[in-house]
């Protein structure tokens, strides 16, 4: 059953990735993004396992979509002609084809579980990752994100940089004062809830999308696999400032991280220096 979902996987991305290729040549993106770009066409980069798989999923569907639209197209175009008046002049009074209706049954059946299946296993991938290693919380609020590091009892509020202060180089509506610091290849458990109204923690490059709900705390992870600057927005329409509150997520190596930990006053810092220095806490 599993070298089957492979099989089947392999051949939709041969597909897709030689019709990605002439899209490629007809719209040029270059290399790696992970934000939004000018004429950009599809997805960003996948930087997480699990947004290789709602690609892959993704692709999938795209196909069987296809399929079905050629299919119902040509079935249409068909029908329209071979009816008509002109080459049907005495139609025909049938209301009812057991065989007919059987079959226009149990195949979108076996198409709809053909999709499920992998549907249902990516659902289940992205629910909770097996050790994390970090944990994060990510609280909503109107109009900013709170970010907290319960383990290092580091917490701090992130706000969008206005227009007006930006500076060369900084995205405007999604570079923020003070952006999320996460290590490379380390899994990452992400808690999400809200202080004031329901917001959404989303990251494209992900794959992550999580309503933050006030009195609920919801999970989701990551273990992003390229260094370098994510971004994310609200995705639930949480007042005026909505589109104001961005997600920037920097990811860096895991020496940066515990020079950026110890600079924040994390608690094995705290350790560290009481270690060395017992006098003074
Ligand atoms: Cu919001």
């Amino acid at each position: 059953m599993l070298d089957f979902w492979e099989y089947i996987k392999k051949m939709f991305g041969m597909l897709h990735r030689s019709l990605a290729l002439i899209f490629l040549v007809l719209f040029p993106v270059l290399g790696f993004c992970t934000e939004p770009e000018p004429w950009q066409f599809g997805f960003q980069d996948a930087a997480t396992p699990v947004m290789e798989k709602v690609n892959e999923l993704h692709t999938i569907l795209l196909w069987v979509i296809f399929v079905i639209a050629v299919f119902v197209a040509a079935l249409l175009l068909y029908t329209g002609w071979r009816f008509h008046e002109k080459r049907n002049p005495i139609p025909s009074k049938t209301t009812h084809n057991t065989l007919i209706e059987v079959i226009w049954t149990v195949i979108p059946v076996v198409i709809l579980i053909f999709i499920g299946i992998p549907s249902l296993r990516l659902i289940y991938y992205m629910d909770k990752v097996d050790e994390p290693e970090i944990t994060i919380k990510a609280i909503g609020h109107q109009w900013y994100w709170e970010y907290e590091y319960p383990e290092e009892d580091i917490s701090f509020d992130s706000y969008m940089i206005k227009t007006a202060d930006l500076k060369p180089g900084q995205k405007r509506l999604l570079e923020v004062d003070r952006p999320v610091v996460l290590p490379v290849n380390t899994n990452i458990r992400i808690l999400t809830t809200s202080a004031d109204v329901i917001h959404s923690f989303g990251v494209p490059a992900f794959g992550i999308k999580q309503d933050s709900v006030p009195g609920r705390l919801a999970e989701v992870w990551a273990r992003i696999t390229k260094t370098g600057n994510y971004y994310g927005q609200c995705y639930e329409i949480c007042g005026m400032n909505h589109s104001f509150m961005p997600i920037q997520i920097k990811v860096v190596s895991r020496e940066e991280y515990d020079q950026w930990i110890k600079e924040k006053g994390g608690k094995k810092a705290k350790a560290d220096a009481s270690k060395n220095n017992p006098t003074k806490l």
